[in-house]
């Protein structure tokens, strides 16, 4: 956050909301609902939406007809992967507390994990041969619990905020996967999530920094990549032969969650969502401590490009958008300093380091692989460093800076969410914000191709603990 200006300073104790009260009434006729065998099986269920581990504390193709084919075998787990999808799914449901209700979450998550251990992502193993020899030296068994304990102390560092955000964010895209129909607005679909992010989450408006939206939900159409979500007003209704980027962000004490994946209903588009889909695990797979930037882009552009669309009667590769990249994720603040390139950046000698967080994404395209600024905005985010009270000539602007601060701090935040917290004619206010620097616009983001282009995105938010890589958002899902 925000070294002169109000840091959130959550407090830790979320006081039950009449929602949330009456949202555990819904889950005892959730359980009784199951016992009759209708749904919600609280150990049956298939969803990883049930409970927990213990913790730490402390704190297409292009449209085209024809049939779709690519170099790589299409997306059929094998043998070890579904083991692995099973002992994730496994670890990932085992609860203390209630069971969430099904098919709707309904239940803030601190009712089925009274202890605040949510579950882990899926653990994996560093490539040690990537490692630097001081890396290797400091490597010693005892280091690396005692590094672990160390990275988790202070309130805010503890390893079940981003734990407990991923998880609202499995259930969340569960329910959203279901709920999403061609038909709906965009509007429609933006609130869905929303709403539920809140509620899982126990976002309290009081205290609107101790958990809730980490950034507006990216609901990016076809050519669009990025950092579309609707404003008041807009009349765009989803479409069947659309390609929808989801990109759902949840905070909780400050870390932040940011995932996305992308919806298609017609099967022209599977093999673009394929080839996002295996670059996108590709590049967590080729991240850890030490890994070099550059080689991370030139693994993840060689798995995008293996992959073929057809179009026309015409097979196609299918292209990395070169100028989208990951990034890293701090406190209260969605990108670091380092991204994470989607092509081969031979000069890019930068490292991953032991304690960051990354947002490893990618972006396939069957237009050109090259995005510009394009229509409305809707996205902003206060800068991080600007004095506490700039010199405003818009008079407007002052009291929106002030609501700014108090709502939002850094997180990105969208028009939506300042008309909700009763902001009014704001526009030139924040038209000035912007002009002085002050606040950041984030325009949505188009493949240059124009209409008739398909971007599809992946999206995982890793970290990277001494004694391994956790995925914290993985799901059964990706
Ligand atoms: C900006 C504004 C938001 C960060 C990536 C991203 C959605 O393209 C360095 C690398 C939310 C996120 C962001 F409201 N962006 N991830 N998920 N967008 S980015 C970026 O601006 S900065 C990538
Ligand atoms: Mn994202
Ligand atoms: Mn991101």
């Amino acid at each position: 956050m925000p070294a002169t200006l109000g840091t959130p300073a959550p407090d830790a104790d979320g006081k039950l909301t009449e929602k949330l009260a009456g949202a555990s009434l819904a889950n005892q006729d959730a359980l009784a609902a199951s016992k009759n065998g209708n749904g919600n099986d609280a150990a049956a269920d298939d969803d990883d939406d049930d409970d927990a581990e213990d913790g730490e504390d402390g704190d297409a193709a292009a449209g085209g007809d024809g049939a779709a084919k690519k170099k790589k075998k299409k997306g059929k787990k094998s043998g070890a992967a579904k083991k692995k999808a099973k002992a994730l799914k496994e670890k990932q449901a085992n609860g203390i507390g209630l069971t969430q209700t099904s098919p709707e979450p309904t239940l803030g998550l601190s009712k089925i994990w009274p202890s605040g251990d949510y579950p882990e992502g899926e653990n994996c193993p560093y490539d040690e041969e990537k490692f630097t020899d001081d890396t290797r030296s400091r490597r010693t068994p005892e280091e690396l619990r005692e590094r672990e304990r160390l990275a988790q102390e202070g309130e805010g560092n503890s390893f079940s905020h981003i734990r407990k955000a991923a998880e609202v964010h499995r259930q969340v895209r569960k329910y959203a996967r279901g709920a999403i129909q061609p038909g709906m607005s965009m509007t429609e679909i933006a609130n869905l999530i929303e709403d539920k992010v809140r509620l899982l989450s126990e976002h309290d408006p009081e205290n609107p920094f101790k958990a809730g939206m980490g950034f507006p939900t990216g609901l990016s159409l076809n050519e669009c990549a990025a950092h579309y979500t609707p404003n008041a007003g807009d009349k765009r209704i989803l479409q069947k032969s659309d390609v929808l980027k989801v990109d759902i962000g949840v905070q909780c004490n400050g870390r932040i969650c940011d995932s996305a994946f992308t919806l298609n209903f017609e099967p022209t588009h599977d093999p673009l969502l394929e080839a996002v889909k295996a670059a996108t695990a590709e590049g967590v797979k080729q991240a850890g401590i030490d890994s070099i930037l550059g080689e991370i882009g030139a693994s993840i552009q060689e798995v995008m490009e293996s992959h073929e669309y057809d179009y026309n009667g015409k097979t196609h590769q299918v292209k990395c958008v070169q100028n989208l990249n990951g990034h890293n994720i701090q406190h209260y603040s969605i990108h670091g300093d380092k991204s994470v390139p989607i092509v081969a950046m031979p000069n890019l000698k930068t490292r991953m380091e032991e304690g960051e967080y990354f947002a490893i994404e990618t972006f396939g395209s069957t237009g050109k692989g090259y995005v510009v600024d394009s229509g409305d905005c809707s996205h902003y985010a206060r800068s991080k460093h600007v004095s506490a009270n700039p010199t405003l000539r818009v008079a407007s602007a002052r009291p929106l800076l002030h609501a700014i601060n108090k709502n939002f701090g850094t997180l990105p935040f969208c028009r939506r969410y300042l008309d909700r917290v009763g902001e009014k004619n704001y526009l030139l206010g924040l038209k000035h914000l912007v002009s002085q620097g002050i606040v950041q616009d984030y325009p949505p983001l188009s493949d240059i191709a124009g209409v008739g282009a398909y971007t599809a995105q992946f999206e995982h938010t890793i970290l990277l603990k001494p004694t391994g890589k956790e995925i914290v958002s993985k799901g059964e899902d990706y």
